[in-house]
């Protein structure tokens, strides 16, 4: 059986590829796009767009191999009735979601803002889970397609490190899935945040998952 040997921390890995997936969390253009619903809360989204280029290198890679590979999308139902009340209070009126952003309906369904940055667009076969909450297990079908599909491992790519990466980084863990994140995949519109999770995934002989990065995970893939 062909496996994978990666290089990670706080220990190399060794994966079956079969089991394996590709997970790209939340790189929608209300994240990510300057005309977006996170800059417009004032945050730097260049720090989360230096993710681009290597997950589009891994995502090629991964389709090249046959992966399987599911997208994640935060949002909505535009009568907002899967959103909780404590969700849409955390900002003032007018920057809440569902609120008129500058690419529409703040992270409702269907809106130009929600949709996935066009350079990492899904391919037609490509699974999209869309979740209402941070954690990508809550509410979805994604335990569902990861048990169809015979998953164990998630290799975790997207945006924020600290929000949505990390909590279904450590809803995986209690779901029973290894979860591997790569370093310069993910990001967080705040650098210390960003470390300070990586840190805390690791530590502890690994509590939530592994660290690794694009360059270690695609050197993995080619020998
Ligand atoms: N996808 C995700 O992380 N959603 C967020 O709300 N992130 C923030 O950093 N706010």
């Amino acid at each position: 059986m062909t496996t994978w040997q990666i290089d990670a921390e706080p220990a190399p890995l060794t994966l079956d590829p079969e089991a394996t997936a590709l997970v790209i969390i939340d790189m929608q253009k209300d994240f990510l796009y300057p005309d977006g619903y996170g800059a417009f809360l004032g945050n730097d989204v260049t720090l989360l767009q230096r993710t681009i280029a290597p997950i589009q290198a891994v995502l090629a890679a991964a389709r090249a191999r046959g992966m399987l590979v599911i997208h994640t999308r935060e949002g909505h139902r535009p009568d907002l009735s899967d959103c909780p009340p404590t969700k849409l209070d955390r900002w003032p009126p007018g920057h809440r979601i569902g609120d008129m952003g500058p690419m529409g309906r703040i992270l409702i369904q269907g809106e130009v803002g929600h949709a996935i940055i066009d350079e990492l667009a899904p391919l037609p076969s490509e699974i999209v889970i869309d979740k209402p909450g941070k954690n990508a297990f809550y509410a979805t079908v994604l335990e569902q397609v990861l048990r169809q599909h015979g998953i164990r491992n998630l290799l975790i790519t997207g945006v924020t490190t600290d929000v949505c990466c990390s909590a279904t980084v450590i809803a995986a863990n209690d779901h029973g899935y290894n979860a591997i994140v790569l370093s310069d995949c993910v990001a967080s519109y705040s650098p210390e945040r960003h470390a300070a999770t990586l840190a805390t995934i690791k530590a502890q002989g690994g509590i939530f998952g592994w660290v690794t990065d694009s360059g270690r995970v695609l050197a993995a893939w080619e020998s």
